[in-house]
């Protein structure tokens, strides 16, 4: 199978490139480099079942895969999760991310319909859902998103769906939840909180909480998210959406004193006042995860925790 996956140079792209080319699958990696990059991809030099094109999908994607096809034959399957990352540069950047998260989605769904592409899985966001009070939140809960980034992720849904209805492309997205593991860039104040107490914790520098830390969240493993990501890349499921998490959830201030633990040193945690349009809770539900796709996220945080660790 010819795979495209956008963003695959990113965290969760490449681990999603290293399952389907270990799969043997021919896999091409659409990517800007922007916040992707190269490295992650290094375990592949020399495959030539990779094939790696920079592009931004919010310029289109006909182009760059233009060449690739006329020598390897049709894409079957796109995994599209390129997007700007950062809900907090969403709210000051409004007009990119559209272009970048809501455009981007359009590019890919005009080329699966334009060559009848048998299945997309999209990356969405627990963030479309927005202030939920009722945990665990499932997939009918009202969306309500509270951010930018938020409605491009609700609108790329809708547009995925719009694409099924109407031009027959067959389509799944996925809610992620808190994802984290090895490759998560903890280079920005908001990467993953994960990212960020493995690498200061590591070093022995102090953690920094922001609000008492009595706000949860659901972390799921990287490597549970691709088993979910390839499960939908199958046939079936189309206008389907499942949640991706684990069902449980951690205070950040439990998750701090775990990563200190295991870190084995002597970080001390800090506390500064809350993130404006923070949220409280935030916990899945993952019926629909294990019905209608077969998974069950297995990774326990700790093990998680350690793996990303070292
Ligand atoms: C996550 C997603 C975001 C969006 C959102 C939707 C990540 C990295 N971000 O944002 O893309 O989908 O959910 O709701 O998955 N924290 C600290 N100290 C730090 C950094 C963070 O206390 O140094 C706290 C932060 O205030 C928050 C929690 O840790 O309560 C998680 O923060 P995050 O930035 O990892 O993710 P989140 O849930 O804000």
């Amino acid at each position: 199978m010819l795979a495209v996956v956008t963003g695959g140079a990113g965290f969760i792209g490449s681990h999603t490139v290293d399952r389907l080319i270990a799969g043997g699958h021919h896999v091409v990696v659409l990517d800007d480099f922007r916040t992707g990059k190269r490295a992650n991809l290094a375990q592949h030099a020399g495959n030539d079942r990779l094939t790696i094109v920079a592009c931004d999908v919010a310029h289109g994607i006909f182009a760059a895969l233009a060449p690739v096809t006329a020598k390897h034959g049709p894409v079957e399957r796109i995994v599209h999760l390129a997007a700007q990352v950062s809900v907090v540069h969403s709210v000051d950047n409004p007009l990119t991310d559209m272009q970048v998260n809501y455009g981007g989605t359009l590019h890919v769904l005009e080329y699966a319909r334009a060559h009848g592409v048998k299945k997309v899985v999209f990356a969405s966001s627990a963030a479309v859902y927005g202030d939920v009070v009722e945990m665990p939140v499932d997939e009918d809960t009202p969306r309500r998103p509270v951010s930018p980034y938020g409605i491009d992720k609700l609108a790329s849904e809708l547009a995925l769906d719009y694409y099924a209805a109407v031009h027959g492309v067959p389509a799944t997205w996925l809610r992620f939840f808190n994802v984290y593991g090895p490759r998560q860039d903890p280079g920005s104040p908001y990467s993953g909180v994960i990212s960020i107490f493995a690498d200061r914790a590591r070093a022995g520098r102090p953690l920094l909480i922001f609000g008492d830390g009595g706000q949860t969240r659901d972390f799921v493993y990287v490597g549970d998210v691709v088993r979910a990501i390839v499960a939908a890349l199958g046939d079936g499921n189309s206008r389907v959406v499942a949640n991706v998490g684990t069902g449980g959830e951690i205070t950040v201030l439990q998750l701090a004193r775990t990563i200190v633990e295991l870190c084995g040193n002597k970080s001390t945690i800090d506390h500064a006042p809350m993130r404006a349009g923070e949220i409280l809770k935030s916990r899945a539900r993952v019926d629909r995860l294990r019905d209608a796709l077969g998974i069950v996220a297995e990774t326990s945080l700790v093990d998680g925790l350690r793996e990303t660790l070292r």
